[in-house]
């Protein structure tokens, strides 16, 4: 692959010399060229920004250093690369983006400064030079240039270039690979007693039993759900799309839409006939809804619902509660009943809940009072008896949990 970045600070780019992508670079595996901006100016002062033309704090950089050094770079080598321009305005930056731009050929990274590049540059880009230009963001919090933002993109890119990393298979079981977290590691002592000051007094921390067994069956379900739990805990967001959960390796989430309503309907009765029989009646909202009654629960809830293979294997639904818009309601939280007991339904909790708009305050969820398996999971989550008869229906109970922000310490409890 070869990748050209354009920067007014070339040293910043120096750490691209050291490590796995300093000798993929040494090996031939990539051809990467750093170009300084100041290069394609022409004053005493090399000049690269102005003034910002409509007002306002900061310079701009000038449009015709840019495009000198673009037309430069596209006339390096044959084709043409796609350019990636870092800018907090950018498309977010993912695993996924990641993936395709390591099919690429040719990268070409243009690193801005100050308040950012005059737009007309990048339009001369497209339609001038015939580049793709890509704007691409890092994150959601905003830096002084684009040149951090290429050290990661490039980094990120190269590694999944065949050669790069020793053992691809280590590139597997990553974050984000599967959209799940990656579970915890441990290496030796098995029993550690940390040699510094410990408010525990020397206390000895273990690694977990399960992966000192040799039973490699075992360790690998203890890190699947490792990873579900961790990525419940601290980003149910990325339940949104395909993830890795319960061992299904391909379960998508999407909002649910009236194309689903028929299966949703299946799978409803199907998941509620435990309730029902422990509450000795069938005649109770999820086992009667009809077409009518769910297409109304499409407009008064948000609705989610998780295929894998195609088949609807689980969903849950989210809402304002009516009477109290700070409470965020959840509901009819179904898995398909053979996916029993892999973790997914603890997983649709978490994202139904993550749902919720900012101001909400609370959770709130109803169950048959003798649905003990039910209310155990949702305990496990959080969530407490509510203290009072719920309105819902008298052979119910409803459970309520306050929201709050992940206190550092429970990050690494997992
Ligand atoms: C490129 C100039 C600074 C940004 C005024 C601060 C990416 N995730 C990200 N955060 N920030 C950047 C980024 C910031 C940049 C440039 C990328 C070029 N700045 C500007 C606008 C507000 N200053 C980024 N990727």
């Amino acid at each position: 692959m070869r990748i050209d970045i354009v920067t007014i600070f070339p040293e910043y780019l120096a750490p691209l010399e050291l490590s796995l992508i300093g000798t993929a670079r040494r090996n031939g595996l990539i051809d990467l060229a750093v170009h300084d901006l100041r290069e394609f100016t022409h004053d005493r002062h090399r000049t690269v920004d102005d003034t910002p033309v409509g007002g306002g704090a900061g310079m701009v950089m000038r449009p015709q250093p840019w495009a000198e050094a673009l037309s430069h770079v596209a006339g390096l080598a044959p084709g043409r690369p796609r350019l990636i321009v870092p800018t907090p305005s950018g498309r977010p930056f993912t695993q996924a983006f990641a993936r395709e731009l390591a099919g690429e050929s040719w990268l070409a990274l243009a690193c801005g400064r100050y308040e950012g590049i005059d737009e007309r540059l990048f339009s001369y880009a497209a339609a001038d030079l015939g580049l793709d230009v890509v704007p691409v963001s890092l994150g959601d919090f905003v830096v002084n240039g684009g040149e951090v933002a290429a050290l990661a993109i490039v980094e990120a890119v190269a590694r999944l270039l065949p050669g790069v990393v020793g053992n691809a298979e280590s590139l597997v079981e990553e974050s984000h690979e599967g959209g799940l977290l990656e579970y915890p590691v441990y290496t030796k002592p098995a029993r550690w007693v940390p040699a510094a000051p410990a408010a525990s007094g020397g206390a000895a921390y273990e690694v977990p039993a399960v992966l000192l067994s040799g039973n490699h069956a075992a360790i690998a379900r203890w890190r699947d759900e490792q990873r579900a739990e961790r990525t419940v805990a601290r980003r149910p967001d990325l339940l949104a799309g395909t993830a890795l959960v319960g061992g299904l390796a391909d379960l998508e989430g999407r909002e649910a839409t009236a194309a689903d309503l028929p299966e949703l309907i299946v799978l409803t009765r199907a998941c509620w006939v435990p309730e029902a029989r422990e509450m000795e009646t069938v005649d109770f909202p999820p086992m009667t809804d009809g077409p009518v009654e769910h297409a109304r629960a499409l407009r008064e809830w948000t609705i989610w619902v998780w295929r894998s293979g195609g088949r609807l294997v689980a969903s849950g639904r989210g809402r304002r509660d009516p009477d109290d818009p700070s409470v965020w309601q959840v509901g009819r939280l179904m898995v398909a009943p053979d996916l029993a007991g892999r973790g997914i339904g603890r997983a649709v909790l978490a994202f139904v809940e993550s749902l919720a708009p900012a101001d909400v305050t609370s959770y709130w969820i109803n169950t048959g009072r003798r649905s003990l398996r039910n209310q155990r999971i949702y305990k496990k989550a959080g969530y407490r008896l509510a203290p009072w008869e719920s309105a819902v229906h008298p052979e119910t109970v409803d459970l309520i949990k306050p929201r709050r922000l992940v206190r550092s310490c429970e990050w690494f409890e997992g």
